[in-house]
């Protein structure tokens, strides 16, 4: 998979060669490009904003730099296998992300991410890039970032490892949280018994009875629980498709 990232701070992006995403990256698994913004502006102080049309706070990107980079992209990273990549824009206003996206993301062969600060992009660089690729303004979750890189980071973090071979086990992509509906059940390791803060704290019997079908048991009503617990959203969600027949909701 091929990613291209424009950002006013290119240096925001130096997580991506460390832990799995660089070993990705190092194997060939994620062609990753980071482009500086402001090397598309030509001014002397290589300007990429200005104030806001019909005044109010803040400053907001200038069209320029940012046609003049995605043009850019499309000339580097064009081949056979794919035209033109969909490009994310991160920004609250965008539509959620979720792992239904970075599932659906993960299959795309070219991937490119606008990084939005200040008050957000000139609104016609949109209108711009989607005559030229698929475009979806995407959001973390309801709260304001102070710009898209926090998010890029998450969502490649997110994609990548859903990748052929980037996570060495991939039975570790199945029964975590988000897949199926709920979240993920408490694990444990040893000791069996821990308790250097002197409260005695035991590993639950059933995970060390051997016995397997109690254990999957066990698990799954753990997920369900948590889910009710801490997002009753996504509960009445799987209550909907079946996940929780066997619950008793109070
Ligand atoms: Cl994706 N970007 C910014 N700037 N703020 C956000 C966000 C993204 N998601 C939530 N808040």
């Amino acid at each position: 998979m091929r990613l291209d990232v424009v950002s006013i701070f290119p240096e925001y992006l130096a997580p991506l060669d460390l832990s799995l995403i660089g070993k990705a990256r190092r194997e060939g698994v994620l062609d990753l490009h980071v482009h500086d913004l402001r090397g598309f502006a030509h001014d002397r102080h290589h300007t990429v904003d200005d104030t806001p049309f019909g005044g109010g706070a803040g400053m907001v990107m200038k069209p320029e730099p940012w046609a003049e980079a995605l043009d850019h992209v499309l000339d580097a990273g064009a081949t056979e296998g794919a035209p033109v990549p969909h490009l994310l824009v991160p920004g609250p206003g965008g539509v959620p992300f979720s792992q239904a996206m970075a599932h659906a993301l993960a299959e795309e062969p070219w991937l490119a991410f606008a990084c939005g600060r200040y008050e957000g992009i000139d609104e016609r660089v949109y209108e711009h890039a989607a005559e030229r690729m698929p475009v979806t303004v995407v959001s973390l979750g309801d709260y304001v970032l102070g710009g898209g890189e926090v998010a890029v980071l998450a969502v490649v973090e997110a994609v990548a490892r859903l990748l052929p071979g980037v996570v060495g086990n991939a039975e570790s992509l199945v029964e975590e949280s988000h897949e199926g509906g709920l979240l993920e059940y408490p694990v444990y390791t040893r000791p069996a018994l821990w308790d250097d803060d002197g409260t005695p704290r035991e590993v639950p019997a059933v995970l060390r009875s051997g016995d397997h079908a109690a254990v999957a048991r066990w698990r799954q009503e753990q997920r369900v629980a948590r889910t009710v617990a801490r997002r009753p959203d996504l509960a009445a969600a799987s209550a909907a498709v079946g996940g929780l027949e066997d619950l008793q909701v109070r």
